[in-house]
């Protein structure tokens, strides 16, 4: 037998690894110097640990409420405060990330690092009521190259560039399979974690969402609650005998969306006049892979990446998913 055909059949390629596809993505942009890849490299190895609790989450204690509130109001799971505490670290001993903003933290984490060109947003464990009940949750995080000087401390203002200044965004599923799905603003890339080798290994080259879909993911215990336009444009989906998709775990419920075409819908309801999720770290970052998967996302009158932020945890309605599908919900607002 030669030596190909024994490559091809008794020691298969084990795929390209993050490691790999990043250096590989760096040497084509001739500017990039590094950072940018060494701070991905942070995210995906804070995953990592993640994903271990999570996976563990019945074996050790670490399910159930933490017994405090974050900034939100709401109530802390054990896993919320880990999680956060993990990315945290990862970022600040990373070192190319100066400043944080955290769903769980109030004001803006200071990492020490004043001299590193990036701040990220983030929410360290999305969907984590799910954790008792063994259902999908997420990471989701957005990275800005800070706009004050390198060398002093970061400032509010590197938060508030708005959506298209993004210059990645990403989540990570905690599903059957662990994924790790990021953008820099050259399309979608998808990785999947191989628990014995402790890599994320390249499944998704270039993920792009169907131009529609069929599915539609919201809380349909709200109905009585939604607009007319909204309760119609339900209605027709219905009608249309539409499949409804909800788990209460938003990047679970984005990520089927994406692969397999459908909607995403959080619109005010009265308790959340502004819609429920948040805009600097939720709606943003998947608003950015949205669009570069060839979606859309939308509060209904204005795409997600042109909204002005006001505030660190500001909330927004959001639309997100299929382009025709968003279109069309958001065509009668
Ligand atoms: P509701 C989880 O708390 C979350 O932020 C998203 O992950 C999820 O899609 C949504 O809220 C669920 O909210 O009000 O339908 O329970």
């Amino acid at each position: 037998m030669n030596q190909d055909t024994a490559s091809q059949t008794l020691a298969l390629p084990v795929g390209v690894t993050l490691d790999r596809y990043i250096i590989r993505k760096q040497s084509a942009f001739p500017f990039a110097t590094g950072e940018l890849s060494q701070l991905l490299r942070d995210i995906a190895l804070a995953g990592k640990i993640i994903n271990r609790e999570i996976n563990r989450a019945g074996l050790i204690d670490v399910t159930g409420a933490y017994g405090a509130n974050n900034i939100q109001g709401e109530c802390q799971q054990k896993l919320d405060v880990i999680a956060n505490i993990r990315f945290i670290r990862a970022l600040k001993n990373g070192g190319e990330v100066c400043a944080i903003i955290s769903e769980e933290d109030e004001e803006i984490i200071f990492t020490g690092n004043d001299n590193a060109k990036y701040v990220v947003a983030m929410d360290p464990l999305d969907g984590s009521s799910n954790i008792d009940v063994n259902v999908s949750i997420g990471t989701i995080f957005s990275i800005y190259r800070r706009v004050s000087p390198i060398g002093s401390r970061a400032t509010l203002e590197d938060f508030m560039q708005g959506g298209r200044k993004q210059v990645a965004a990403g989540y990570i599923l905690y599903g059957s399979s662990t994924m790790l799905v990021y953008t820099t603003g050259h399309g979608v890339s998808g990785f999947t974690y191989d628990h014995s080798l402790g890599e994320f290994f390249l499944s998704h080259t270039q993920l792009v969402s169907p131009d529609n879909g069929s599915i539609y993911s919201c809380n349909d215990g709200n109905y009585n609650q939604y607009s007319v336009t909204i309760r119609d444009y339900l209605d027709s989906c219905r009608q249309r005998g539409y499949t409804g998709r909800y788990i209460g775990s938003l990047v679970g419920d984005f990520h089927r969306n994406l692969i397999k075409g459908g909607v995403y819908l959080y619109p005010p309801i009265p308790k959340a006049p502004s819609g429920k999720l948040r805009l600097m770290y939720e709606c943003y970052p998947l608003a950015f892979i949205a669009e570069q998967a060839g979606g859309r996302a939308s509060d209904g009158y204005r795409d997600i990446l042109d909204i002005d932020p006001k505030s660190l945890h500001q909330r927004t309605p959001i639309y997100i998913g299929s382009r025709q599908m968003v279109e069309e919900l958001t065509a009668n607002h």
